[in-house]
């Protein structure tokens, strides 16, 4: 019964940690690894000379700027669950990583900065949760510092996400006066201990003498009204309405300080679900692909070239919805019917990558391929099924790029196209001209890209204003094409796998055309398969 894929998929918890930026994911991150024994010790966001660095935060660019840029996956296996946690980044130009990413999780840890409670990204991040209907552990996260009201964090998460918070713990202060927190399932309570050094002891219980070292007798009754009174005021933790996505288990905690970690990572092992059937197609009818199901299936949402930079590599992140998967094996992509033997996987284990031997559903394997796979390509034995398409978002903002040594304008074009071949910004090539385009949906994607193009490709480059403001990939017949294409020659570009595009200098020049050419589509993103 054991090593059956249904009994290995059921001990999976796979999970994005999601939020606005800075809220501490990544710490976060560093923090559960701790805890679920996969390190030995956490590295730091701003960790400076002989420091030790995050794990989740491995581009060069991340380090410097202390902030994610893509997202990562770490798997660990900890009380006889497997992990796969999800880091993603956190700032909106990146969110279309987030979004994919999100594709790939069961459950969703939403952190929450305490001072700051609900901020703008986390609502957006929230809303695409519900839509696909993951269940959210809320994290109320940085609590050694001066932190809002917790009943006034709690009614924010009531009132702004329509979502029923169900306290697992309640804090006794915050900043410099916090001490700790009461877990209201087993009436004990967790000591904070400020000396990051020592750690922190073990929970006592809460009507037994130990506590009184912990909190003087006012801080104690301030902790257990407010635990009495949230009790009162809140639903109890129902398992069912987190499962559909109602109601959000709350804990309390500084991720920095490695508090109230170990107690997310019991109540995602207690209580966020295995992986669930997936709805694909199959032949042109609608199917449901369960954990359990023999054939090996899953989807890639996300590309990254140059984990090895040295190698130039291209790494489809693929999340198995089914089977059990074992090296070597053969998948079929079902856009374009091509077979490949997947003789290197990668798993992506906290200290290290490893060749993953075989894996199963919920979890995620790293495909080294030269470009052939893409974002949102289905792999499975038979080739036969394809998951819902993923987002894909229009690029908002078009530049021209050149390389300041004109005898690496060849060398430019190859580093475009690897880049491009993660999906996440779009490369054109105009038919005139000999500059490049680029579109992006976010100004500091620029940013990282010039980032990347020095340490990935030795490339020095610059970004200017280009001529066009928008791009439109074209639908229609071969026929309706070539003749739009003639007349606009100025306009006219191809993608990294040739598609024709449109190029215009403004939103009026769209529209103005599109009405002219009712035969043909102007799409705003292009999609795939
Ligand atoms: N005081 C305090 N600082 C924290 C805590 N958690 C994280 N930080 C700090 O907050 C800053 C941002 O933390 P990150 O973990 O990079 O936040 P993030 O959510 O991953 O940020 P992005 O990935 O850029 O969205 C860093 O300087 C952390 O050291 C905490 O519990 N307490
Ligand atoms: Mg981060």
């Amino acid at each position: 019964m054991s090593n059956t894929p249904a009994a290995e998929a059921a001990r999976r918890r796979t999970f994005a940690i999601i939020s606005h930026p800075d809220a501490g994911k990544t710490t976060l991150t560093e923090n559960l690894l701790l805890a679920g024994g996969a390190i030995r010790a956490a590295g730091a966001v701003r960790a400076r000379g002989e420091n030790r660095r995050t794990r989740s935060d491995w581009m060069k660019i991340e380090r410097e700027r202390g902030i994610s840029v893509s997202a990562s996956v770490m798997t660990f296996d900890h009380a006889g669950l497997m992990f796969n946690l999800l880091d993603t980044p956190g700032h909106e130009d990146f969110s279309e990583d987030t979004y994919r990413t999100l594709t790939a999780a069961d459950a969703a840890v939403m952190v929450l900065d305490a001072a700051k409670g609900i901020e703008p990204q986390t609502l957006k991040l929230f809303e695409v949760c519900r839509l696909r209907d993951i269940p959210i552990v809320t994290f109320i996260n940085k609590m050694d510092r001066e932190a809002q009201d917790p009943f006034a964090l709690l009614d924010e998460i009531a009132t702004k996400l329509q979502l029923d918070p169900a306290p697992l713990y309640w804090p006794a202060g915050s900043g410099g006066r916090f001490k700790g927190m009461i877990d209201l399932r087993g009436q004990t309570f967790v000591p904070y201990n400020k000396n990051r050094e020592e750690g922190h002891d073990r929970p006592v219980p809460l009507n037994g003498n130990a506590v009184v070292s912990y909190l003087d007798p006012d801080e104690r009754e301030e902790a257990e009204e407010g635990a009495m009174l949230v009790q009162e005021a809140s639903k109890p933790f129902d398992h069912q309405a987190f499962l559909e996505g109602h109601m959000t288990p709350v804990i309390f905690g500084s991720a920095l300080r490695h508090f109230g970690v170990d107690e997310l990572l019991e109540v995602l092992g207690a209580y966020a679900p295995p992986p669930k059937a997936v709805k694909a197609e199959k032949a042109g009818v609608e199917t449901a692909v369960a954990p359990g199901d023999p054939e090996v299936s899953g989807f890639v949402f996300k590309v990254q070239a140059n984990m090895d930079p040295n190698h130039r590599d291209r790494i489809a992140f693929f999340r198995l919805t089914s089977g059990k998967f074992t090296r070597g094996m053969k998948l079929k992509s079902q856009g374009t019917g091509k077979q490949m033997s997947v003789n290197a996987p990668i798993m992506f284990f906290a200290s290290d990558r490893e060749l993953a031997e075989e894996a199963f559903a919920g979890d995620v394997i790293g495909i080294p391929n030269h470009g052939v796979l893409r974002v949102g390509d289905s792999l499975s034995e038979s080739g036969a099924l394809r998951f819902a398409g993923l987002p894909n978002f229009a690029p908002e903002i078009l530049r021209r790029v050149r390389v300041r040594d004109p005898l690496k304008a060849k060398h430019l074009k190859k580093a475009l196209e690897g880049l491009a071949e993660e999906g996440v910004t779009q490369l054109f090539r105009p038919e005139l001209g000999s500059d490049f385009v680029v579109g992006a949906v976010g100004q500091l994607q620029f940013e990282v890209m010039a980032d990347r193009l020095g340490n990935e490709y030795a490339l020095d480059v610059i970004f200017e204003a280009s001529p066009f403001a928008e791009a439109r990939w074209l639908g229609g017949t071969a026929a309706e094409i070539e003749t739009f294409r003639s007349t606009h020659r100025t306009a006219m570009a191809s993608d990294i796998d040739n598609s024709p595009v449109f190029l215009s200098k403004s939103a009026w020049e769209t529209t103005y055309v599109a009405e002219r050419y009712p035969n043909l589509s102007f799409q705003r993103t292009r999609e795939r398969g």
